[in-house]
C-alpha cells in the first residue's frame, strides 16, 4: 500500500477504534497510526469533532469500503465538552464528548420530564467558560407551559440568552432551530427523553440517528467511549446528538472564570469594591446589590453559588 500526502479532516464519528473523518476529499474510514496511539495513551486519544491530519491508503482492488486512511496527528482543540467518565481503577476521569463546537444547544422539555434549570445553568456556564455560544431549546411546548417555566424562560431571555420554544408535534420552532444550526458546529445536550433526537429528525427529515446503537457498541472499549456522531445538515451545519447527557463536568474552573460565565453578572463585576470579590459575602458587592434590586434573578444567583461550591471542593 502506498500513502498519499497528509490532509486535514474532522472526526464525525468515533467507534471501536475506527474513525469516520470528513475532509474536502470526501468521507474516510480511518484508524490511528500505531506510533501516535502510543504517544497519546496518557492524554486520551481522539474525540468526536477533533480536527486531524490523515493520509489516504491506496487499497488493493476489491477492498473498497474498508479502512482507507490513517490518522497521523490531531490538531489542538479550540474547545472540548467534557463529562465525567469512570477511568482506570474506578477513579473518575474527564472524557471529551465532542471537541471544537461553536454552539452548545441545551434542550429541556416544557414538561415530561420537567425541566431542571440548575442543570441548564451548569451547561450554560460550561459553554461560556469555553467561549462557546449557547442556544436554549425548550421542547414539547405542545404539552403546555406552566407559569414557572414561562417565568424561567423570561429570566434567560432577560439575561441575554436566545431561547427557542419548540415542538416536534406542532412544528413550532423547528424552522428557527434549523436556521440557528446552519453554518456552524453544534452539540445538542440534555437529559434523556426531552426530544433531542426527535428535534434533529424534525429539522432534517431523513437523518439517520443511531445513538443507542452506538453507545452500546462502544461500552467495552477504553478509549472509544466518546459516543455520538456529528450529522451533516443540508444547511451546511454539523450537529452532534449526544445520548442523554446529564453530567457535563464543570471542573477546574476558578471563581474568576465562573463569574463571567453568568452573563448577566458581567455589567456589575468590575464595580464591586474588591477586585477579587467572589460575590458571596463581601461588602460593597455590586452583584449582590443587583440581586437585591431584582436585576439578577435569585435562582440564577443560587446556581452560581452552587457551582462555585463545586469548584472549591
Ligand atoms: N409531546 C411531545 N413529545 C415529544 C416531542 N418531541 C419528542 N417527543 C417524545 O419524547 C420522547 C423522547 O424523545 P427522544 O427524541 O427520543 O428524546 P432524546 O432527548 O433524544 O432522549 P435520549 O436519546 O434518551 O437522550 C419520544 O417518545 C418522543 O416521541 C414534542 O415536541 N412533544
Ligand atoms: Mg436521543
Ligand atoms: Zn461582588
Amino acid at each position: 500500500m502506498t500513502e498519499s500526502e497528509a490532509f486535514e479532516g474532522r472526526v464525525i464519528r468515533a467507534q471501536s477504534g475506527f474513525y469516520i473523518v470528513e475532509s474536502e476529499h470526501g468521507t474516510h474510514t480511518a484508524v490511528l497510526r500505531g506510533r501516535f496511539k502510543k504517544e497519546r495513551r496518557s492524554e486520551g486519544l481522539i474525540a468526536l469533532g477533533d480536527r486531524v491530519l490523515l493520509r489516504r491508503l491506496e487499497l488493493p482492488e476489491g477492498e473498497s469500503g474498508k479502512v482507507d486512511a490513517v490518522i497521523d496527528d490531531v490538531l489542538p482543540r479550540e474547545s472540548a465538552l467534557m463529562r465525567r467518565a469512570p477511568g482506570p481503577k474506578g477513579v473518575w476521569a474527564q472524557d471529551v464528548v465532542v471537541a471544537n463546537v461553536d454552539q452548545l444547544v441545551p434542550v429541556f422539555a416544557a414538561r415530561s420530564p420537567d425541566p431542571h434549570f440548575g442543570m441548564l445553568d451548569r451547561f450554560l456556564a460550561l459553554a461560556a467558560i469555553d467561549a462557546i455560544d449557547s442556544l436554549i431549546v425548550i421542547n414539547k411546548v405542545d404539552l403546555g407551559l406552566s407559569a414557572e417555566v414561562t417565568h424561567e424562560i423570561e429570566t434567560y431571555r432577560r439575561a441575554g440568552y436566545r431561547v427557542i420554544l419548540a415542538s416536534t408535534r406542532s412544528g413550532e420552532g423547528i424552522d428557527a432551530l434549523r436556521d440557528a444550526l446552519s453554518g456552524c458546529v453544534s452539540a445538542v445536550v440534555g437529559p434523556s427523553g426531552v426530544g433531542k433526537s426527535s428535534l434533529l429528525n424534525a429539522v432534517e427529515p431523513g437523518l439517520d440517528i443511531r445513538v443507542a446503537e452506538i453507545s452500546q457498541a462502544v461500552q467495552k472499549g477504553r478509549h472509544t467511549t466518546r459516543v455520538g456522531e456529528l450529522h451533516r445538515l443540508r444547511s451546511g451545519g454539523l450537529v452532534a446528538d449526544t445520548p442523554g447527557l446529564r453530567e457535563l463536568a464543570v471542573w477546574q474552573v476558578d471563581p474568576g472564570e465562573l463569574e463571567w460565565a453568568f452573563i448577566e453578572f458581567r455589567p456589575f463585576i468590575n464595580t464591586c469594591r474588591f477586585y477579587d470579590c467572589t460575590h458571596v459575602h463581601e461588602p460593597g458587592c455590586a452583584v449582590k446589590e443587583a440581586l437585591e434590586r431584582g436585576e439578577i434573578d435569585s435562582r440564577r444567583y443560587d446556581s452560581y453559588l452552587r457551582l462555585l461550591g463545586d469548584e472549591s471542593n
